[in-house]
């Protein structure tokens, strides 16, 4: 489906996924599904019009030409892509679905460009996720790495990829997608890698609950910060899976909203290679994420058996320059935006299903297997 807000001085088509035929849990927060009503709740609070189109960007590949040559955007920000890597690794159904949306969507979406002889600038949500974690054995640059090749021959390289899910994979595979339509086509495109998404409301969705963001506190969409926050508001203790070890890179859903912006606002020329950011604000390691967590709420952390084939511990250190050269001013964690999330969701708390908190999606038939005591029915909330 897409959104085309002409409000600015530029013109924006942005896809965004959205599919009701897979089952999964509703968000903790009443989402309204009617977009016209968040259209007009826009359109009220800010004066500024959207228009609303639902297409299938990967399947409906003639109406999205037809957009695209009708609408003539400068810009189009792809987010159109299943975007959990636990749901992504649930089944063979899901791991199919997944790679058939994302990478017939991403490359739907470069075709759509060139047919339509449209100039405008793909900003894509990439993940932090196609680099591994900790791999390279020292900070990760943005997008290209400097390497010497056998002989001593020295280049810059995309940084190799190593996906840990079929999700992460998707987004490996759209970075080869990018990297050949603009060498072959002059496409402009800036690719996203972006770190775990915590918080539920950025400046715009607070000024009217018709705009509220999702807020997914499950096992196969919830990000894990959203999640510990959300079981130490309800005293559930915290689903730390394995030692907790593992590093990851965060970011505040407002900051997500900025870094667009900013992407928007500085695209590559025409020929440029392939422009990459790191959306990142910091990294920090689960267990540390989950004592904050436990501090401020007094819940207990849970060390669960990992449901996931990830390494048990990792370092990472990653470069944000860019964004912050271009006027980013990272927000982290903070105790005082986690009340923020706490509030929300103890509005919504009734709305949750406690059988839906602990993992439900594992990578392999081991992991499965270590994870056979965990009993979904078991987990309790406070209402
Ligand atoms: N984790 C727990 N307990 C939980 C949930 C997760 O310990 O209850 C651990 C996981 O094992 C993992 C880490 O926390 O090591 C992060 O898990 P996550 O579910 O928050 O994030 P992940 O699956 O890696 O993917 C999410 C989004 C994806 C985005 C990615 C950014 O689903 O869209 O691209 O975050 S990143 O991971 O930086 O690539």
């Amino acid at each position: 489906m897409c959104w085309i807000e002409k409000a600015f001085s530029i013109s924006i088509i942005v896809l965004k996924y959205y599919d009701l035929s897979y089952p999964f849990t509703d968000t903790l927060t009443p989402l309204f599904v009617n977009f016209q009503v968040r259209v007009q709740a826009w359109k009220e609070v800010s004066g500024k019009d959207i228009k609303f189109v639902n297409l299938d960007v990967a399947k409906e590949y003639d109406l999205l030409v037809q957009l695209i040559k009708e609408e003539q955007p400068d810009s189009i920000v792809h987010f159109a892509e299943q975007r959990a890597a636990p749901y992504s690794m649930k089944n063979s159904k899901c791991k199919r679905y997944t790679v058939d949306n994302n990478v017939s969507g991403s490359n739907n979406l470069c075709c759509a460009v060139i047919d339509s002889e449209v100039d405008a600038h793909i900003v894509h949500l990439g993940t932090m996720g196609v680099y591994g974690y900790g791999t390279s054995g020292g900070e990760i640059p943005e997008g290209y790495i400097d390497v010497i090749l056998p002989g001593g021959r020295e280049q810059n390289i995309l940084h190799p990829a190593y996906p840990g899910s079929v999700y992460h994979a998707t987004k490996c595979l759209d970075a080869l997608l990018w990297q050949f339509y603009q060498k072959n086509d002059n496409l402009r495109v800036t690719d996203l890698h972006q770190g775990i998404v915590w918080g539920t409301n950025t400046p715009q969705t607070i000024r009217d609950e018709r705009l509220i963001n999702r807020f997914d506190y499950d096992g196969d969409y919830g990000t894990v910060l959203n999640r510990f926050l959300m079981q130490g508001a309800m005293g559930v203790p915290l689903t730390v899976y394995g030692t907790g070890g593992q590093t990851r890179a965060f970011i505040h859903v407002t900051d997500t909203a900025r870094c667009i912006e900013i992407a928007i606002n500085n695209p590559p020329t025409a020929g440029e290679r392939v422009e990459i950011f790191n959306q990142i604000a910091e990294t920090r390691r689960v267990r540390d994420v989950a004592e904050m967590v436990a501090k401020q709420t007094g819940v207990e952390a849970n060390f669960l058996p990992n449901p996931r084939q990830e390494a048990a511990e990792n370092e990472l250190d990653v470069s944000n320059k860019k964004f912050c050269n271009l006027g980013l001013d990272p927000i982290t964690l903070d105790e005082e935006l986690f009340s923020e999330v706490t509030e929300v969701v103890n509005k919504y708390k009734h709305r949750c299903d406690p059988t839906k908190i602990l993992p439900a999606s594992f990578w392999n038939k081991k992991r499965a297997e270590e994870c056979a005591t965990l009993d979904p029915t078991s987990v309790k909330v406070e209402v």
